[in-house]
C-alpha cells in the first residue's frame, strides 16, 4: 500500500473528467486500496480518484462510525434521485479548511462495480448520499466551492494559494 498526493484547488487536473474503468483488475485493486489508505490517513469519508490525479472512475467511501466500512464505486452511475432537495455543509481534502452549505438530492440510487467487478446497487441516504453526489462530481472535473458564489470562490481561491505559499 502506499500514500497518495491530494491535489489541492484550485489545481486545473481536479477539473479533469475520469474516463470509465475498462477491465476491474490488479491495477485497479491496487489503485483502491491506496486510495482507502490516502482517506483513513486524511482522514476524510471519502475520496475520488481525480484527487489523487488519477483520471478513472473510481471512488471510496467510509461514512462509518468504526472506519471498517469501505465501500467502492467503479464507474458509478445515479440510477434514481429524489426529489426532495437538503442542504448541507460538505468539506473537502481538496479544499483543506473551507466548509459551507451545498445543496443535493436528499437520497440517491448508485449502480456501480465493486473492487471484483461484480455490479451492485445501493440506495444511498444523509451523509451516505451526500458523500457519493460529492465524489461523483469530482469525477466529473467538479469540486464543491464551485456551487458557491463567485465571490466566495475568488476569497477561497486566494486564502488557498496563501496556504500553498506557507507550505
Ligand atoms: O471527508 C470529507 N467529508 C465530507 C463532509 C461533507 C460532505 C462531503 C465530504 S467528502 C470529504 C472528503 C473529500 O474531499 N472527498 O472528495
Ligand atoms: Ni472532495
Amino acid at each position: 500500500m502506499a500514500l497518495l498526493n491530494i491535489l489541492h484547488y484550485p489545481d486545473k487536473r481536479l477539473h479533469k473528467v475520469a474516463k470509465p474503468v475498462a477491465e476491474v483488475d490488479n491495477r485497479i485493486r491496487k489503485l483502491v486500496a491506496d486510495m482507502a489508505e490516502t482517506m483513513y490517513k486524511a482522514p476524510g469519508v471519502g475520496l475520488a480518484a481525480t484527487q489523487v490525479d488519477v483520471h478513472e472512475r473510481v471512488i471510496v467511501i467510509d461514512v462509518s462510525e468504526t472506519h471498517d466500512q469501505l465501500l467502492t464505486f467503479i464507474n458509478p452511475e445515479i440510477v434514481w434521485s429524489s426529489n426532495e432537495k437538503k442542504l448541507s455543509e460538505e468539506g473537502c481534502l481538496s479544499v483543506p479548511g473551507i466548509y459551507d452549505n451545498v445543496e443535493r438530492a436528499d437520497k440517491v440510487r448508485v449502480r456501480a462495480l465493486n473492487e471484483k467487478g461484480e455490479p451492485f446497487e445501493l440506495d444511498c441516504e444523509g451523509l451516505l448520499a451526500v458523500c457519493i453526489q460529492h465524489e461523483m462530481d469530482h469525477l466529473m472535473g467538479r469540486v464543491f466551492v464551485e456551487y458557491l458564489s463567485s465571490l466566495k470562490q475568488t476569497r477561497i481561491k486566494s486564502k488557498m494559494k496563501k496556504l500553498e505559499r506557507a507550505m
